[in-house]
């Protein structure tokens, strides 16, 4: 047993995460020593060569006495009910007056002096926290980007010390582990079933995704996702629809042909007007702008921001059109939510014209409630991976349904089967891990394997 020694924090994980938090504790002079559980965590030499003389313990945290540490700062990887943490969550620290077990936020949280503004929601996080910071540079402000988009808070603190607002994309991971946040604008999206496997039930989820309320000021929800709303009714609320707005609220309306986003009675701008397509594109661009608002952004800055903002890569991103058929890359597409998103976003107009390549790790999810929608958009499914059958089983009594072996032959089999008018989507709804190193990987896949197809057609 290694007893970690009085006054001494500890941090666990060595990813992206953790060693910004050991930067950052080294920067603010505190002691601390590393845990992780894995018996060779990546990145340790380089580790060691960047902090000489921090003692790293690899393996179970069951082999640390925490009886005299400060405080235990927990990657977001890191289940706060892993063995050797038990109990210590529960614990006060008296120094911080905080949990004994903290995570990445929590010490920004006390570090940081101006504003946050705080994203979090099953999907489209990514798209709104992106889609506000083009919004607040264009507005003219000092604005730093990043938390689980990327660049970790802590990085951003040491990287950007002049900024005047944090833009912070907050996972479930990370929110379990932060105290207090007091954003001045907090987002809670959308939710749907993911990440079951590490908290358990919808409630469980649901109720570490609103700790990103804890301390705001403007408390931005989807009027059309109660699982979104506070559970105290008293918290006052700016919710954004893809129906009518309620009173001053934001949401979308049809008038004769044109689709307009509405603050109550005051139109802001018409739906063509934006560079992202689909629905839920419109719904983000919502958020983004209650979310602008309540920080005080230039309305005009904001709506020239949405007027050229053509959304990520690997979101219902078009890769090209081959013999008129459209090929779409949304390799983000990780659970069944942004599925079924991504689908309704191509539109009613694909009716029977949809060849749907899905599949990977499905994170122990229900996947019938896409089978209506394909019924009615989807001619052929190809699902590869390894919960292929748990989709097949899904959707089969609705959706014609082949399996394949991996992405290739789901690509292949889909150039055959195509006719000029069809569209091609890669929207997996599941994660990625068990035949590519990340989404991002995945669907660079798909690109280039459009691409040269692309490019093989045109000779
Ligand atoms: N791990 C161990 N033992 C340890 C430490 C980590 O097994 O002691 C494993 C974890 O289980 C996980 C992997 O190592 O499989 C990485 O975990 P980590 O906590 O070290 O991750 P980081 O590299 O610090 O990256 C984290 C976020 N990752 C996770 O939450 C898993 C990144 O989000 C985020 O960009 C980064 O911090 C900076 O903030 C990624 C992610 O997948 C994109 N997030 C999930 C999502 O978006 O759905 C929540
Ligand atoms: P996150 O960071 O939460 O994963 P992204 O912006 O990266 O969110 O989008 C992830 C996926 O979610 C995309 O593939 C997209 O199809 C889907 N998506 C985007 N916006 C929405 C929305 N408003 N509701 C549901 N799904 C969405």
């Amino acid at each position: 047993m290694v007893r970690v020694p009085n006054g001494m924090s500890v941090v666990v994980g060595l990813g992206l995460s953790g060693r910004a938090i050991c930067r950052h504790l080294a920067r603010t002079n505190m002691p601390f020593m590393v845990a992780d559980t894995r018996s060779e965590p990546p990145g340790l030499a380089a580790f060691h060569a960047a902090h000489p003389g921090v003692d790293v313990v690899c393996g179970p945290l069951t082999a640390l006495d925490f009886t005299d540490a400060h405080e235990v700062v927990l990657s977001p990887g890191v289940d706060p009910a892993t063995p050797g943490l038990e109990g210590l969550a529960e614990r006060i620290n008296p120094h911080t007056g905080d949990s004994m077990v903290v995570g990445e936020t929590a010490l920004f949280v006390r570090a940081n002096q101006v504003p946050i503004a705080a994203i979090t929601g099953s999907n489209a996080k990514s798209t709104v926290t992106t889609l506000l910071g083009e919004m607040a540079k264009a507005a003219g402000l000092r604005v730093a980007v990043g938390g689980n988009l990327g660049t970790p808070a802590l990085d951003l603190l040491a990287d950007q010390p002049d900024a005047e607002l944090y833009i912070l994309e907050l996972s479930s991971f990370q929110l379990e582990t932060t105290p207090a946040l007091g954003a001045k604008a907090a987002a809670f999206l959308n939710l749907c079933e993911d990440h079951l496997d590490r908290h358990g039930d919808m409630q469980a989820y649901r109720q570490v995704k609103q700790r990103i309320f804890i301390g705001a000021q403007h408390v931005i929800v989807n009027q059309d996702d109660p699982l979104t709303w506070p559970s105290q009714e008293d918290v006052a609320t700016i919710r954004f629809s893809v129906n009518a707005p309620l009173d001053n609220h934001w949401g979308l309306v049809w008038e004769e042909a044109d689709l307009k986003l509405m603050q109550g009675q005051t139109q802001w701008l018409s739906a063509r007007e934006l560079k992202m397509a689909g629905q839920h594109n419109y719904a983000n661009a919502l958020a983004a702008l209650a979310m602008g608002q309540a920080l005080g952004l230039n309305a005009s800055a904001m709506i020239d921001t949405l007027k050229t903002f053509t959304g990520l890569p690997h979101r219902s991103e078009t890769v090209a059109h081959i013999n008129d058929v459209t090929w779409v890359n949304d390799s983000k597409g990780t659970n069944v939510g942004a599925t079924l998103a991504a689908i309704q976003g191509l539109g009613a107009t694909l009716e029977g014209r949809l060849i749907w390549l899905a599949g990977g790790v499905g994170k122990g999810a229900d996947f019938t409630p896409l089978a209506t929608p394909l019924a009615r958009c989807a001619r052929q499914a190809l699902l590869f991976g390894a919960d292929s059958g748990r989709i097949a089983q899904a959707i089969t009594s609705q959706v014609p349904v082949r399996q394949v072996r991996d992405l290739t032959q789901a690509m292949e089999e889909a150039f055959a089967l195509a006719r000029p008018g069809d569209c091609v989507l890669l929207s997996p709804a599941c994660a990625s891990f068990d035949q590519f190193a990340g989404y991002e990987a995945r669907g660079k896949a798909f690109r280039d394997w459009v691409e040269n197809k692309a490019a093989e057609v045109s000779l």
